[in-house]
């Protein structure tokens, strides 16, 4: 009998050890987590705003050039250049446009070659012919780091709603972001907009640049 006492004694002693470490382990993961979380989420938020801020020297770059900002509707506005890629399925077209315009010269835009990791295609449409940097027929896009195309409003286009492939079975509308005063951002020269964290395009996590 006193052994068997004993040995219920021992294993309740094991039962409120391991109770113990359960709660301080879940105590250490509810106070660790959330930091973990926030860092990788802000590691993702300087990434995409670094992209963006990339892409804007390239626009920049490209209307120091041509005199006039990238186009986001894949048309040069040049009559007498005629592009030579097809027409576009109406999904991601203006981040495409700056892309297929940014790559046509390395002195006139950006090589964006490297961005591999952000070079997405949730449309899965091709531009017909190679882009002469990129050197790929499929008309990619730029990511941010979530995942979702980021939206990009030409100099023109600021008042036109676009749609976004989130991939390929989901699309959504974006529309320049506004600010406080009721004027957008980017307002004649145009904006580069991430839907943000939520992915989600028109809440308070979205990324847009310029940030005036
Ligand atoms: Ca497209
Ligand atoms: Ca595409
Ligand atoms: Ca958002």
């Amino acid at each position: 009998m006193a052994d068997h006492g004993h040995g219920d004694r021992a294993r309740g002693f094991t039962l409120i050890e391991l109770l113990i470490v359960i709660t301080i382990l879940a105590g250490l993961m509810a106070v660790l987590l959330p930091n973990l979380w926030g860092v990788s989420e802000s590691t993702k938020e300087t990434t995409t705003e670094t992209t963006m801020l990339r892409l804007e020297s390239g626009c920049r770059t490209f209307a120091d050039k041509h005199g006039y900002f990238p186009p986001d509707d894949l048309r040069w506005p040049e009559p007498e250049k005629k592009a030579q890629w097809k027409s576009d399925n109406g999904q991601n077209t203006g981040i495409e446009s700056l892309v297929c315009f940014l790559s046509q010269s390395r002195q006139d835009g950006q090589d964006l070659g490297d961005l591999t990791n952000q070079l997405v295609n949730t449309d899965k449409d091709d531009h017909g012919v190679d882009l002469p940097l990129l050197k790929r027929k499929d008309r990619v896009e730029i990511a941010d780091a979530w995942g979702t195309p980021l939206a990009y409003f030409g100099k023109f286009g600021l008042d036109r709603q676009q749609t976004i492939a989130i991939d390929e079975n989901e699309t959504t509308v974006a529309k320049a972001k506004k600010r406080d005063d009721g004027r957008v951002f980017g307002e004649g020269r145009g904006q580069l907009l991430s839907a943000g964290r939520d992915r989600i395009f028109g809440t308070a996590d979205d990324l847009v640049s310029p940030k005036n």
